[in-house]
C-alpha cells in the first residue's frame, strides 16, 4: 500500500518539530479542514439542492450575495469560533472584525478568510475556492484586541492557503516551511498529500488578466501586457493567455505550470481606483504561498507582503507568480516612474 500522509498527520508531525508548540495551531487547522470538507460537499451538490443563485442580500463589497457564499461563510464562522484558539476572525463577507465571544474559549490566533472566492462562477459550474490567512495577536491577551492585531503586514502571516473546488478538491497551504498540496479523497474523506513541496517555475509561460479592461489601465500596465504578448520577451514568443476569473483557480494553475496572475489598478470604477482584489483576504495569502514556492508578488512598486494594511477591505493592484515575470513587472513600473521624475 503506498504511503499516504493525511493533512492532519502532516500538521502533527510539523508540530512536533516546533519547540514549545502547544497544539493550538493544530486545533485551528483541524477546524479549517473540517470546514473545507463540509463546503466541498455543498459545492459538489450544487445544481441538485437549492444552493445556486442569490440570497437577495448585498455584502460589504456592494456585491450580491450568493447562497453558497453565505453558506460557506456560516460554516467557517461557526466551526472556527469553536476552535477555542482564536481571538478574532474577519471575512470578506462581513464589514467588521468579529471578536470571538467571551462565552467561548479563546486563544491568540486570528484568521481572515474569503469563504468562497470567484463566486460569479458558482452557477456555471466553474472552479471556486476558499482562501485563508492566519496571524498571531501582538497585543497582550489580557488587553483589549487592537485593530493592529488583525491588520498586520502579510509578512507576519504564520500560515496561509486555499481550498480549490475543482476537478478534485485540493487544500494548498504553507506554514512558512514551503508549500504543500493535499487532495481530498472522497472515498475516505481525507485530504492526502499529493503535491509535496510545490515550487513555482522561475520562468512562467502564462499570463492571466482580465484583458477586457485594458482601455482603463495606465501606461505602465499596458506596457506590462505588451511585454507578455511580445515575441521579444524572455520566452522569445508570446505567453499563453489564460483567465478563468476565479482567483484560486487562476493562481493554482500558474503555481503548477508557471505564469503570472494580474489584477491591476483600473479606472472603471472611481470607488475602486486600486483594482478589485482585497489585500487582507486575497492578495496577502496568495502572495505568501507564491513566495514560499519561490515566486513573488508585488503591487508594481512594493512587495505585497510589505504593505501596511490601512483597513480590512483595502484593495491593491496585484501581480503574482513566477519570479522572472514579477521582476519584469517591477522593472517596467520602476523605469516608468524614473522616466516620470525626469520629465
Ligand atoms: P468574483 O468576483 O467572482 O468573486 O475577487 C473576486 C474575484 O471573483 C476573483 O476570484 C477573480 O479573480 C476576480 O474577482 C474576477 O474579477 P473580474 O470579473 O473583474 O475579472
Amino acid at each position: 500500500m503506498p504511503q499516504q500522509v493525511t493533512v492532519t498527520e502532516h500538521i502533527l508531525l510539523n508540530q512536533k518539530m516546533v519547540p514549545g508548540a502547544t497544539g493550538q495551531f493544530t486545533r485551528l487547522f483541524n477546524e479549517l479542514v473540517l470546514s473545507a470538507k463540509i463546503i466541498s460537499r455543498a459545492v459538489r451538490k450544487a445544481g441538485l439542492v437549492d444552493v445556486l443563485g442569490f440570497t437577495g442580500e448585498v455584502n460589504v463589497q456592494g456585491e450580491e450575495v450568493k447562497k453558497l457564499d453565505e453558506y460557506a461563510n456560516r460554516i467557517l464562522m461557526y466551526r472556527l469560533a469553536r476552535s477555542g484558539v482564536l481571538c478574532a476572525m474577519a471575512s470578506e463577507e462581513n464589514a467588521d472584525i468579529i471578536e470571538v465571544p467571551e462565552s467561548l474559549p479563546r486563544g491568540d490566533y486570528i484568521i481572515i478568510f474569503d469563504p468562497l472566492d470567484g463566486s460569479s462562477n458558482i452557477d456555471v459550474n466553474v472552479n471556486i475556492g476558499t482562501i485563508f490567512s492566519i496571524y498571531k495577536r501582538k497585543s497582550s491577551p489580557e488587553a483589549a484586541l487592537m485593530s493592529g492585531d488583525v491588520l498586520q503586514k502579510g509578512s507576519e502571516q504564520v500560515a496561509a492557503g486555499y481550498v480549490l473546488y475543482g476537478s478534485s478538491t485540493m487544500l494548498v497551504f504553507s506554514c512558512g516551511d514551503g508549500v504543500h498540496g493535499f487532495t481530498l479523497d472522497p472515498t475516505v474523506g481525507e485530504f492526502l498529500l499529493s503535491h509535496p513541496d510545490i515550487k513555482i517555475p522561475e520562468q512562467g509561460k502564462i499570463y492571466s488578466v482580465n484583458e477586457g479592461y485594458e482601455r482603463y489601465w495606465d501606461r505602465d500596465t499596458k506596457k506590462v501586457l505588451a511585454y507578455f504578448k511580445s515575441p521579444k520577451n524572455a520566452l522569445r514568443k508570446p505567453y499563453s493567455g489564460r483567465y478563468i476569473g476565479s482567483l484560486v483557480a487562476d493562481f493554482h494553475r500558474n503555481l503548477l505550470y508557471g505564469g503570472i496572475f494580474m489584477y491591476p489598478a483600473d479606472l472603471r470604477d472611481p470607488m475602486k481606483p486600486t483594482g478589485k482584489l482585497r489585500l487582507t483576504c486575497e492578495c496577502n495569502p496568495m502572495a505568501f504561498i507564491a513566495e514560499q514556492a519561490g515566486g513573488l508578488a508585488t503591487d508594481g512598486h512594493i512587495p505585497i507582503l510589505d504593505i501596511d494594511p490601512e483597513h480590512l477591505h483595502q484593495r491593491v493592484p496585484f501581480f503574482c507568480g513566477s519570479r522572472n515575470d514579477v521582476e519584469m513587472v517591477q522593472d517596467i513600473f520602476q523605469n516608468e516612474s524614473r522616466g516620470k521624475k525626469k520629465r
